[in-house]
């Protein structure tokens, strides 16, 4: 957190504290106000059901709440070990605040608890979904499957007050409304990805983004791995990619990298909050840290300095050396041993210095070695400048003034059978600025304020695509300009539970008058998670 947000929210405990002296030890609506205009009142001791993000497909408010307490126990289905793990993963989000022993238990001895309940024949509820029964006599989360049950326990999460996400004990009362919650994802896709090249940011910083990214249940993680700043992944058969390449960043700062060790602690990380992680190796382009590491790479023989600016496009494998694709094959292959996950993303943007024929080549040769491994493609939308491969995925980046020969190329590619990943620059880039006053930041793709980045439809985005074609959404963080979790806090905040709630919440609830209260009503928790965020004048932000 900054010194100056530090400084801001003492003076709104101060104001609270004064305001409940004067008012008889009760918070009011009123208490802490600092003269912004249009705040939402103090939380309410019951939080409506389904006033979270992303919003549940169906709410169906009944009866009275449930209510935990020191009794409570955590019941869970032995059909599976991961419910187990489940239960106490609920538990340790619990236990801080509440205080609450909360044991994890059989289920049958969980009467009248918090169950967690797996119910594969519940079709309905598909692969992610998960159905949360609230009334006084118990709670019950049903899924067909564990990550259906994860989702769900992010959604009982949301519905206590948001006291619960401190660390130390809290007051309670700790109450669920009452009624039935039955939610779907809207995409199989939802995903945020996260640039380690430009500045490195260590395991336990990525694992806390993994954190940020399940309370608004995005499944996928994307990690930009290489670029001409630094190469982050050990690569056994090419060492110096990393010994060397990997020794900077942009500002010349030491830049770092995953030992394998590292990078499968993070996967595994993912995998416990039910993530797929996408690793990219960015190529033809973006290459300058793999061709200072080795001069054979490059198409005069001859290593470039590392690079520790800016700029984009300079950079590219030599795609006519059979080198290069020994270099690419051994990368893949030990990439592909490291993912258990099924994609593998191979970049192939701005390569601005490889010729058309050149990248043509390039990813007719590449993309069949990611096939052989075992894995399927994903490749930023210039992808389809050459010919995707069967099964791929291509991610649009482009943006409102993206030439129109461009966009008919990828949703040519669509109408082919071509999946696509929406990330649209100018509405889903979290390291857009917000405002010209934002401190962070690029501009490239115009400002993109809170209301920007959540209004828009995915299905219809892209003119002549077939809405199946998209897969579904993901939120990019480049990090030229960021380089601590702060900086990534208050960029990717408030905007990625807007780009989350557009993966995950039916096109029928998609409203900005509705979700920016729902937005609103995440600040004091996104304060007791320590999470340093954007106070956009367009949402309706409770007092501090
Ligand atoms: C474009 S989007 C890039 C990145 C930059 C980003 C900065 C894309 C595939 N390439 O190399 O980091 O803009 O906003």
């Amino acid at each position: 957190m900054t010194q100056r947000r530090r400084i801001q929210r003492l003076i709104g405990s101060l104001l609270l504290v004064a305001a409940a002296g004067v008012g008889g030890g009760e918070a009011t609506a009123d208490s802490g106000t600092d003269g912004r205009s249009g705040g939402s009142a103090a939380e309410p001791e019951v939080r409506p059901l389904g006033h979270i993000v992303p919003v549940p497909a169906s709410v169906a408010p009944a009866g009275e709440p449930y209510s935990l307490t020191r009794h409570t126990r955590i019941g869970v289905d032995d059909a599976r070990p991961e419910t187990r793990e489940l239960g106490r993963y609920l538990a340790g989000l619990l236990r801080p605040a509440t205080g609450f022993p909360l044991p994890v238990v059989d289920d049958r001895a969980a009467r009248g608890g918090i169950r967690l309940r797996l119910s594969p024949g519940d079709t309905e509820l598909g692969d992610e979904g998960y159905r949360l029964r609230s009334a006084p006599d118990g709670l019950t989360l049903t899924a067909r499957a564990p990550a259906g049950l994860f989702r769900g326990v992010q959604t009982l999460r949301q519905q206590l007050p948001s006291a619960v996400e401190r660390k130390s004990v809290q007051n309670g009362p700790w109450k669920i409304a009452g009624g039935t919650i039955t939610d779907t994802p809207r995409y199989a896709y939802r995903g945020a990805m996260l640039d380690v090249s430009r500045h490195f940011f260590t395991v336990d910083e990525v694992k806390r983004y993994i954190d940020q990214l399940a309370l608004y249940k995005v499944n996928t993680l994307h990690l930009h791995l290489s670029d001409d700043q630094g190469w982050r992944i050990a690569v056994d058969s090419w060492p110096r990619l990393t010994t060397y390449g990997g020794s900077t960043e942009v500002g010349g700062g030491p830049g770092g990298f995953y030992t394998k060790a590292q990078y499968q602690e993070i996967v595994r990380y993912a995998a416990s909050r039910y993530q797929e992680v996408v690793p990219e190796i960015d190529m033809p382009g973006h290459t300058n840290a793999a061709l200072a590491s080795y001069p054979e790479l490059n198409c005069d023989g001859v290593a470039p300095p590392l690079y520790t600016g800016t700029k984009v496009g300079f950079s590219s494998l030599c795609a006519p050396k059979a080198v290069t694709y020994d270099f690419v094959d051994d990368v893949i292959r030990e990439l592909a041993a490291l993912t258990p996950g099924r994609y593998l993303h191979i970049g192939g943007d701005e390569a601005h210095s490889t010729s058309h024929a050149d990248y043509v080549a390039f990813m007719d040769k590449v993309q069949p070695v990611v096939a052989k491994y075992g894995k399927k493609v994903i490749g930023w939308h210039q992808l389809t400048g050459a010919t995707p491969a069967e099964g791929a995925l291509v991610q649009f980046w482009g943006l409102d003034r993206t030439p129109a020969a461009e966009k008919e190329r990828v949703a040519a590619a669509a109408r082919a059978g071509t999946g696509l990943i929406l990330s649209p620059a100018d509405r889903t880039y979290l390291d857009m600025k917000y405002t010209k006053d934002t401190r962070l930041g690029l501009a490239w793709a115009g400002y993109v304020e809170v209301r920007r980045s959540y209004d828009w439809n995915p299905a219809a985005y892209l003119p002549g695509a077939p809405a199946d074609a998209v897969r579904g959404v993901e939120a990019p963080l480049w990090t030229e300009t960021l380089a601590t979790t702060d900086d990534l806090d208050v960029m990717a905040f408030p905007r990625l539970p807007g780009i989350a709630e557009l993966g995950w919440s039916p096109a029928a609830t998609h409203d900005w008058d509705t979700y920016k209260f729902r937005l609103a009503d995440q600040a004091p928790r996104f304060d007791a998670l320590d999470i340093d965020y954007y106070r956009s004048p367009e949402v309706p932000w409770p007092a501090e």
